[in-house]
């Protein structure tokens, strides 16, 4: 609630009218037993015993364009159906709303988003637990239920969820209205941060006029970008699970550390089945299994399953079956009776940085991927199965073993399809354009620690995600950055041991003071485009002295985490001109000879940029958009498509000999 206040001043200058009304129904909820938002690290995913439910649609929808911004506020919106305070328009859920409006000034709007739908819960749901779960709201979110608040969330690309059991319950099957406040304003202090001005030449702009602006060059796609759902369980249910692993010889070791809420279990039991869907060791987890009332736990919450003849988790390329994945099956019963069944796809592998070299299942690897962006046309940000899928299947066809999650965290369904492929991810927190010392505030510090838990908790159980990023392109120079990196760095390690952390490093080597926190040094780099705009003859010669700078201080494994240049498609020229396609491909042809040397040494991933086309804020250096995708936004490839994927499949090709033990091959 505190956040809300401060973002709302922000925005207009004022305390919102309708705070203290709000207030008064966290208190009625409090006493009721509700309203206390939860997350689960666990996908709203339907079993025997769960249902989930989506309210994925058409919703009501309006901005609210009143000069500050308030009118929802001050008239109550959530109290009624939108329709009766004001005209409304269809939005689809999940998408980003932006795109969808027919003004400038509608697609580019700041501040308060009002969404509502009605639905009716099924009886089934009625005197079980039920969590209303968004997978992502960009960027500060409230959500009423029938009027009252159930939740309020800051930070887009996350999910998060509210106990609704109690309203289910007193409903009785009528139909709820379920209202969403939404608000994109970044501010210095948000994660990514961004800034309001407020232009006050009357002679110049109207009055109240204001801009946001922001220090990445993605565009600040907004609103309810993911799927909303509830999710149906026994009033005692399994709310997350944490899955780590290891392995000897070819003796597999899967702790397991199962978190249960909602009431006490009598008992619990956790089995584990294998790649080919064989039950291996553990509990049998049947669909008939009987809960009967017993005072006694069968087995512990936590504990440990040994998998004799284990199949590793492998990347494409490093093994003829990539992908490989586990199922722990986890029941639990309650006093009544009641069970819940959750099953958890996980992969068994390790990942640890050794000197020079990052090792996956004590191998080598070498990353050579793609920066992404979740973005496409109409639908900005917003969740799509055919986009997604169209995205996978392009990395797929170039040969990539890795993605970066660049400059957020991705819907679960991209990193589910990423551990079926075997594709290696680094996973960013959306911590982009911490440029200036405000940034680097307590504030900033506790929102970019928040979300860091959450990321890590909802993607640590994925064998893809190899890596944290925990920012891209901070201030790194700045005295600020040192204790604030410092502290961020070292509460990754504190949350996740098991896998490498990085921050993506644009500043020189000489004047960055986070690489000595990290364990693997990631930086962007634009030769022959950003620096020496059009003299890819000096990429050789600058690139490969950069890297080996980077290393000769840190002694850490690096990644070129960005290079690349920008094409528009079907441009060309002879000679080669920055855009035209043939200075993409001879911008990427410089880069090839000095990855090779270098990651015989300590160079371990090259990650172009980018996949495809993406949308950014107007401004003179892009025309409709970012083009150094290789791909155009509607998924079809530049002449630097095939390029690449000549390299990557070479490179796929030459890793695809018997692998040699790390501490074997050296
Ligand atoms: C970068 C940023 C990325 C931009 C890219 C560019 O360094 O990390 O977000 O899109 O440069 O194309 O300017």
């Amino acid at each position: 609630m505190a956040s809300f206040v401060w973002l709302f001043k922000l925005l207009t200058g004022v305390s919102p009218v309708s705070l203290l009304m709000t207030q008064s129904y966290v208190c009625f909820f409090t006493l009721l037993g509700v309203g206390a938002a939860v997350v689960s690290g666990l996908q709203p995913l339907g079993s025997e015993s769960r249902q989930v439910l989506q309210l994925d649609g058409l919703w009501s929808f309006r901005l609210d364009s009143s000069p500050d911004r308030n009118d929802g506020f001050k008239q109550t919106w959530y109290k009624r159906p939108l329709s009766e305070t004001g005209p409304v328009m269809d939005m689809p859920v999940p998408s980003s709303y932006n795109d969808l409006m027919q003004t400038p000034t509608d697609r580019d709007f700041v501040g308060w988003a009002w969404y509502e739908r009605r639905f009716r819960p099924p009886i089934a749901c009625h005197a079980r637990r039920a969590r209303l779960h968004f997978a992502s709201v960009h960027y500060y979110a409230i959500v009423w239920l029938d009027g009252l608040e159930i939740a309020t969330h800051e930070g887009g690309h996350l999910p998060f969820e509210a106990d609704i059991s109690s309203i289910l319950f007193q409903a009785k099957g009528r139909e709820l209205r379920l209202t969403v406040a939404a608000n994109n304003t970044l501010t210095p202090n948000t994660i990514p941060p961004g800034r309001i001005i407020y232009m006050n030449d009357t002679s110049q702009y109207p009055p109240g006029y204001f801009v946001q602006e922001v220090d990445f060059d993605f565009f600040n796609y907004a609103g309810i970008d993911r799927p909303v759902s509830i999710i149906c369980s026994s009033q005692v249910y399994v709310e997350d699970i944490l899955v780590t692993t290891n392995f000897s010889a070819s003796v597999g070791f899967v702790f397991y550390n199962i978190s249960i809420a909602g009431g006490t279990v009598t008992s619990i039991f956790v089995g584990l089945r294998d790649p080919k869907g064989r039950h291996v060791a553990g509990d049998a987890v049947l669909p008939d299994h009987i809960c009967l009332p017993s005072f006694h736990s069968t087995l512990s919450p936590h504990g440990l399953i040994k998998v004799p003849n284990v199949s590793l988790w492998w990347p494409v390329g490093m093994n003829t079956t990539p992908g490989l994945l586990y199922t722990l099956e986890v029941l639990v019963c309650g006093f009544d009776g009641e069970k819940d069944v959750v099953r958890l796809q996980f992969g068994i592998r390790t990942v640890r940085v050794v000197g020079s070299r990052l090792l996956l299942n004590d191998h080598e690897i070498y990353l050579h991927g793609l920066g992404r962006h979740e973005d496409a046309d109409l639908r900005g940000r917003g969740y799509d199965a055919v986009t997604m899928a169209k995205d996978a299947s392009l990395l797929s066809w170039l040969g990539a073993n890795a993605f970066r999650t660049s400059h957020y965290p991705y819907a679960e369904q991209t990193l589910d399809m990423a551990d079926r492929q075997g594709i290696l991810v680094i996973s960013e927190a959306p911590a982009v354009g911490l440029v200036t010392v405000d940034n680097f505030g307590k504030r900033s510090l506790e929102q970019h620690m928040t979300t860091l838990r959450e990321l890590i908790n909802r993607d640590r159980n994925h064998p893809s995600v190899i890596m944290w990023s925990l920012a891209n392109e901070p201030a790194s120079n700045l005295q600020v950055a040192e204790s604030y990196f410092r502290q961020v760095i070292a509460e990754a390690h504190r949350l996740d041991g098991t896998r490498p952390v990085t921050v993506v490093l644009n500043k020189g080597v000489s004047v960055d003071r986070v690489a000595q926190y990290l364990d693997v040094v990631s930086v962007n780099a634009y030769f022959g485009w950003y620096h020496d705009s059009g003299h890819p003859e000096l990429i050789g010669r600058q690139l490969g002295h950069m890297l080996s700078a980077w290393y000769t201080k840190h002694h850490h494994p690096v990644i070129l985490m960005e290079y690349g240049a920008g094409s528009v498609a079907g441009l060309h020229s002879l000679p080669s001109v920055m855009f035209s396609e043939e200075y993409h491909l001879e911008v990427m042809r410089q880069h090839f000879p000095v990855f090779d040397e270098k990651r015989k040494d300590f160079l371990v991933g090259e990650m172009l940029w980018n996949l495809v086309d993406f949308n950014t804020p107007q401004g003179v250096k892009r025309m409709a958009g970012n083009r150094k995708g290789l791909f155009t936004r509607n998924r079809q490839p530049k002449m630097a498509a095939f390029l690449l994927r000549d390299r990557y499949v070479r490179l796929n090709n030459a890793s695809a000999h018997p692998l040699i033990p790390w501490c074997l091959g050296n």
